[in-house]
């Protein structure tokens, strides 16, 4: 329960939203209406979104990470800069999409705590370590992109709050993109060494970026429920199409080569078929079992300690300015 609102973790408990009201609210979806905070929604819509929106938010300030111990690090001092400038907006990013999933009801410390615990999700890609000022370049270009894809897909989904939030996010990250981009160019048209660093980042990120975008559809659980309610506005595999289509043929004009033998598209259906990602590694890892989940969520956790005093500062009535003691 929070405020007075009850929110349902567990199996589906759809049958118990009036019936009228889940036809009404469903009508409203299929008329490309979208939904308030405060209009009515049936229990499991709620319960989907505040589970979606906070593993975005997590992701976000999770994702900070990997790209964050490279700021030290950075060559130069305009890309220390920019790097400086990403990580800060994926920090933000995250705040939005707190404040968005708080509409549905559930507080922020209580995501905070889900996610330190390990019960909340966050996206596979940020249990992996950024080895390489290249893998750095990668991320920013290629994961970027494949948020892109998910995140303009879904800003014309069903609840505002989630959409406006993700129209915002989508400028920024275009900006990441572009400077993702320059980098992996910077680094495809310069030394041997360059070159063969983007290459062997390129190889170490290229599954878990086909993770991504989630399990094959067939294997899919939320899928068929989050399309009919539009909150995702296209499915896992078809958001994986529309990936390779737009990158796959940018990857080979650099000179790259895709680390999947079996990657091809049919020219008569235009779908592109690939090799098997390893989907037991993607469980694996989305259950806590990948390079860095420990790692990640130990620096979490020690941020939640150390600005504790800060917030519980912040949390104080004003009137409790300190007053010197007469004597
Ligand atoms: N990673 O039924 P399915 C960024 C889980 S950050 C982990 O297909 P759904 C950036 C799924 O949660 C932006 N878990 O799920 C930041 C479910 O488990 P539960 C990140 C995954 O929800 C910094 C189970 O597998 N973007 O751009 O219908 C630097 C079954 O899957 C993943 C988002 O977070 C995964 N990849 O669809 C740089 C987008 N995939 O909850 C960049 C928001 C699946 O039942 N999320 N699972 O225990 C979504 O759009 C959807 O949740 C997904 C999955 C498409 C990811």
């Amino acid at each position: 329960m929070y405020g007075n609102i009850t929110i349902v973790e567990g199996p589906t408990e759809e049958h118990h939203d009036d019936p009228e009201k889940l036809a009404a609210f469903e009508a409203k979806i299929d008329r490309g209406e979208k939904i308030e905070p405060h209009d009515w929604m049936p229990r499991e819509y709620r319960r989907q979104l505040i589970r979606m929106i906070e593993q975005h938010a997590h992701s976000e300030i999770i994702g900070a990470l990997p790209e964050g111990t490279w700021i030290t690090r950075a060559p130069g001092f305009k890309r220390k800069m920019a790097l400086m400038a990403k990580v800060q907006d994926e920090v933000g990013h995250a705040q939005l999409l707190y404040s968005a999933a708080e509409t549905l009801g559930k507080p922020r410390e209580k995501m905070i705590e889900d996610l330190i615990s390990g019960k909340s999700k966050y996206s596979n890609v940020f249990n992996y370590p950024a080895e390489t000022w290249a893998d750095t370049a990668v991320i920013a270009w290629l994961i970027d992109a494949a948020a892109i894809i998910n995140q303009v897909t879904n800003s014309k989904g069903s609840y505002a709050p989630y959409c406006r939030a993700l129209e915002r996010i989508c400028q920024e990250e275009s900006f990441h993109l572009k400077y993702g981009y320059d980098n992996v160019v910077t680094l495809a048209t310069g030394t041997p060494a360059q070159r063969e660093s983007l290459q062997a980042a390129l190889n170490r990120w290229w599954k878990p970026i086909m993770h991504f975008f989630g399990p094959p559809d067939k294997e899919s659980v939320h899928t068929e429920k989050l399309v009919r309610w539009k909150v995702k506005m296209a499915t896992n595999d078809d958001m994986r199409q529309q990936f390779f289509n737009q990158y796959v043929p940018k990857i080979w004009e650099l000179g790259l080569t895709v680390p999947d033998p079996e990657l091809r598209k049919d020219p008569v259906t235009g779908k592109w078929s690939y090799g098997d990602p390893d989907w037991d590694e993607f469980k694996r890892v989305i259950n806590g079992d990948g390079p860095c989940n420990a790692e990640r969520l130990a620096v979490r956790r020690t941020a939640e300690e150390m600005g504790r005093w800060v917030r519980q500062a912040l949390a104080r009535p004003q009137v409790e300015h300190y007053v010197a003691p007469l004597v």
